[in-house]
């Protein structure tokens, strides 16, 4: 049973050593809302609480909820939206040498490029796993505009503020095998050292039933997408494989959505490869502050960086995993029926060539919807 209203919020700010803390040990963090939703085993350290639809890691709950009572978003802010372990972190950074590639163009002051000495989550901080968890009302009215937050927050969970102006949302998708496989990494890093690995299959167990941080994952990715269908001036979808495939393409096409394409002699001058080259996996892992600094709120900032690479699920789970999880796949993305006919067509046949097939088919006869339909098909590769 869900209770309507969450009750009025504790005053005293929650401090950061809360993070991964188990539920009992939270000091009068409003426990008796907390014990009202239901309560399920995560993997993570913490346990997780169903709340309107999701699974939220109960420390997590104080900070989305002081944030929907207190953001005001600008119509120039731009959140990047995830789900855990979908490559936040190297679109934030992507995303901050991109606004601000302007101040940072000649090579002067690119050797002071805060993308050199800082963390890109800390560039752009997270609404509910920074800012809000710091502090009630941090002051966010002095940031120069555009402000840049980060949210694992599902659509339906964002502030009202956020829904109603005119601000953009960046999200970004990843094919949920490997994204699984990255939280499976995350989740073993957080452990202590004496316990060893998790089982990746009791692991695969519940993030087929939606138990991750945010989940069931298709849902939010499910949430953002129709969202994006219906605003596509406000939300812009992409996914992780487009990044790799085509990082040129996708750089500009963020750039158009946030209005601020690149100029001829940018293009000319190479900026979109600088920023590229910039915010690259082997560029940012070989910097001094990826490899053994700390973020500002606490973790260890390799924690963000492991391989980068598209179908690394297959080194770690057998093709019976992964058809489990494509099973929940094509299941939940039957729901993209309502406001996609044409999705029909790939649930058809699961077979790699078939799938090339209908890809081919399909481009033809849809050649505007081409962005979307990568999307879809990334879920089964
Ligand atoms: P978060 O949601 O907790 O912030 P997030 O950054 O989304 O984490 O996920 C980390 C993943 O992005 C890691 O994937 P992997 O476990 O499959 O390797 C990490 O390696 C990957 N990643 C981080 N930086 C980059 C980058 N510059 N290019 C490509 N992938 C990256």
């Amino acid at each position: 049973m869900q209770p309507s209203q969450p009750p009025p919020l504790p005053p005293s700010p929650s401090p950061l050593y809360l993070k991964y803390l188990r539920e009992e040990d939270m000091p009068q963090a409003f426990p008796d809302f907390l014990s009202s939703l239901p309560l399920e085993e995560g993997w993570f350290p913490t346990s997780l609480r169903s709340y309107q639809g999701f699974w939220l890691p109960s420390w997590i709950l104080k900070p989305i909820l002081t944030c929907q009572n207190h953001f005001q978003a600008d119509p120039s802010d731009v959140l990047l939206v995830t789900s855990p372990k979908s490559g936040t972190t190297w679109l934030a950074a992507i995303l901050f040498a991109l606004v601000n590639r302007a101040k940072y163009s000649d090579s002067c002051s690119q050797r002071s490029h805060p993308l050199l000495t800082q963390n890109p989550h800390d560039l752009v901080p997270s609404l509910e796993f920074n800012l809000y968890l710091k502090e009630e009302n941090p002051n966010l009215a002095a940031l120069a505009p555009p402000r840049l937050f980060g949210t694992h927050m599902p659509y339906s969970l964002l502030p009202q503020s956020v829904r109603d102006s005119n601000c953009k949302l960046v999200y970004l998708c990843r094919n949920p095998k490997d994204n699984f496989v990255s939280l499976w990494h995350f989740v073993n890093k957080l452990r202590p050292e004496e316990k060893g690995q998790i089982p990746i299959q009791e692991c695969l167990d519940k993030f087929c039933r939606g138990l991750t941080p945010c989940g069931p994952y298709w849902d939010h990715v499910l949430g953002y997408h129709k969202a994006s269908l219906e605003m596509p001036e406000k939300v812009l979808f992409m996914t992780y494989e487009q990044m790799k495939g085509d990082p040129h393409v996708q750089v500009r096409r963020l750039a158009d959505f946030l209005g601020c394409p690149f100029g001829e002699e940018e293009l000319r001058d190479g900026m979109v490869e600088g920023i590229l080259r910039m915010c690259s996996f082997e560029n940012l892992t070989a910097l001094e502050v990826n490899k053994s600094g700390k973020l500002s709120t606490g973790e260890d900032s390799n924690w963000y960086f492991r391989r980068g690479e598209v179908g690394d699920w297959a080194n770690y789970m057998s093709a019976e995993m992964g058809e489990r999880i494509d099973g929940v796949t094509e299941e939940k993305m039957e729901g993209l029926q309502r406001h996609c006919q044409w999705w029909g067509l790939i649930s058809i046949e699961r077979c790699f060539n078939f799938k090339v097939v209908i890809l081919v088919f399909i481009k033809s006869c849809f050649p505007s919807r081409w962005e979307l339909m990568d999307f879809y098909l990334l879920l089964f590769f």
